[in-house]
């Protein structure tokens, strides 16, 4: 944020960053790096010096619109802003007006809401609206397609991305058979990659022995169920992961990920977390998973623990037995 507001008037070299920031020389330079990997910065030669820019739209004005640097709103005053943005960001969606909505969501961006405040409190909560009316005549499909569509190129937008380490956990995304909604399961790739997760995500309708092929090697597997008719298929695929044979070992003692996923790790089952308007009010060991969470910020919290657990008991921890 320092670099970022250090930048907020003006191309500035290095030299002029460190003076204002008072961070050290190659300090600076690594989140210019950083930054620049981001697509939040640029760096252009001028004569003997490489003078930086922001060059991202959403995190130029919302650098602009902080104040005081790291002040952030609380929840009370981002519920009211989201609340306020509902109605006109409800029918901007159905109307397919994508750059009013943009517009809009960057007028939130610039009163204090951050990417998760609009994942949470803005688009989701919307969406909710978008079925209801499409659920009672009120708007038609092809309406509700356009706003999903709509709500997707937003999240896009907003989402500024992340880098994990290299050692990070690895968690696999996907919607189980049947379900087309991806718009949960993306929010759901998006906090854990904010977290600094291996991420990845599989999208749509994922036939179960290719998720299990996908599988393997990661900490976590984050399965989406929308509709009572998709639970089957949820179990049948918690079920295949469980059942997964242990991938070979090499001659280093390393396993053969074909996936790059938990390069040298010794291989254990993994975590199997269900989520989505289905599987919400489901007993995990009905479903055979480990957990069943719907709010994402505290979602990330219950896998740490769940896997603190895991690393102190390994032999309480049974597939058989999911809690
Ligand atoms: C957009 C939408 C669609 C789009 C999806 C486009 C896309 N790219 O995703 C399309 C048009 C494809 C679609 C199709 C259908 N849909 Co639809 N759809 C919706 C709508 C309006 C929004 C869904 C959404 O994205 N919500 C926002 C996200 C953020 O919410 P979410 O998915 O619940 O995810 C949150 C949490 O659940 C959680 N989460 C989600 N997954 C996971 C996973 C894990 C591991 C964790 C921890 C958390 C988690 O995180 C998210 C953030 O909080 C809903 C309305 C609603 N009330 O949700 C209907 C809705 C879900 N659809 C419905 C129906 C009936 C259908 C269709 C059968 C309609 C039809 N006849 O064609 C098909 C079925 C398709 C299929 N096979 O899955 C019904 C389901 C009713 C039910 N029985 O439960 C709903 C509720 C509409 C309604 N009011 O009737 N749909």
């Amino acid at each position: 944020m320092a670099i970022l507001d250090a930048l907020r008037d003006g191309p500035m070299c290095v030299k002029g960053v460190v003076k204002e920031t008072g961070l050290s020389q190659s300090n600076v330079s690594n989140h210019l790096g950083r930054l620049r990997t981001l697509g939040w910065v640029a760096g252009e030669r001028e004569g003997r010096r490489v003078l930086y820019r922001i060059t991202d739209y959403f995190v130029e004005q919302f650098v602009r619109s902080q104040e005081r640097p790291g002040a952030r709103l609380g929840m009370r005053s981002r519920r009211r802003i989201a609340r306020e943005l509902l109605p006109a960001i409800v029918s901007a969606l159905t109307r397919g007006a994508g750059d009013e909505a943009r517009d809009l969501v960057h007028e939130a961006m610039l009163r204090g809401l951050a990417w998760r405040d609009l994942y949470l409190l803005v688009f989701a909560p919307a969406l909710r609206e978008v079925g209801e009316r499409w659920q009672t005549g009120a708007i038609r499909v092809c309406d509700e397609h356009m706003a999903s569509a709509c709500v997707e190129r937003l999240m896009a937008r907003v989402y500024p991305g992340a880098i994990p380490p290299a050692d990070a956990p690895a968690v696999v995304v996907a919607c189980v058979e049947g379900n087309l909604h991806t718009i949960g399961p993306r929010m759901v790739a998006d906090f854990f990659a904010a977290a600094g997760w291996r991420v990845r995500y599989l999208g749509a309708d994922m036939p179960t022995p290719d998720l299990v092929l996908a599988a393997r090697g990661a900490d976590v597997v984050a399965l989406s169920a929308s509709d009572a008719e998709q639970l089957p298929a949820l179990r049948q695929a918690a079920a295949a992961l469980r059942g997964a044979p242990a991938p070979r070992p090499t001659t280093e003692g390393a396993e053969a990920t074909s996936n790059g996923h938990n390069g040298g790790r010794p291989h254990r089952a993994p975590l199997i977390l269900a989520g989505g308007r289905a599987a919400v009010g489901q007993k995990a060991a009905a479903l055979g998973v480990d957990l069943v969470d719907r709010y994402l910020p505290q979602t990330l919290r219950l896998v740490e623990r769940r896997r603190e657990a895991r690393d102190r008991c390994p032999v309480a921890w049974s597939p058989a037995r999911p809690g």
